[in-house]
């Protein structure tokens, strides 16, 4: 008699039990909306990358002084938006901050979102030209933690989305 390994023998038997009739598949849970996104709790060493036209959600929270991360390259001369809005039910006001190369501040803003009167007054918006070509690190965070080093902020439902586009 040939001996069917074990890890085989578990395998095909895994295969026979799903093929059974009178056993139904557990429905597929829908991820949950308003979960949060911790895929991209980023660092400022390894931040995600988004290119223009993309768009990722987070969150502010998990740490009492949570800051994401996001890094893309420009050439000289790219015209640009950065969006960073709080959904609906959101908790966040959020901030954004633009860096060149993870170096210098080129740009902060808080409550800029807000050209189109449908938009959240306390959404922050980046315009801004690439003077020169290179990598630029988007920060996001809550307003609580800008000015104040020693306050937190951490709350599941500080939600929020960004995204990079050309204008
Ligand atoms: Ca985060
Ligand atoms: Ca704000």
């Amino acid at each position: 008699m040939k001996r069917i390994p074990p890890a085989l023998l578990g395998f095909s038997l895994l295969l026979a039990s799903c093929g059974q009739p009178g056993h139904p598949q557990p429905p597929q849970q829908p991820p949950s909306s308003g979960a949060p996104d911790r895929s991209t709790d980023t660092t400022r060493t390894a931040p995600v990358t988004i290119a223009p036209g993309q768009s990722y959600g987070g969150v502010i929270a998990g740490q009492p002084r949570d800051f994401d991360y996001y890094s893309f390259d420009a050439a000289a001369g790219d015209q640009l938006r950065i969006d960073v809005k709080a959904p609906a039910g959101s908790t966040l006001d959020p901030v954004v901050r633009l860096y060149l190369n993870e170096g210098w501040i080129l740009l902060e803003k808080d409550d800029d979102g807000a050209y189109n009167p449908s938009d959240n007054s306390l959404d922050a918006q980046i315009l801004f030209n690439a003077d020169k070509a290179g990598r630029y690190v988007i920060e996001v965070t809550s307003f609580k933690l800008v000015n104040d080093p020693t306050a937190t902020d951490n709350n599941a439902k500080n939600l929020y989305t960004v995204a990079l586009n050309k204008r």
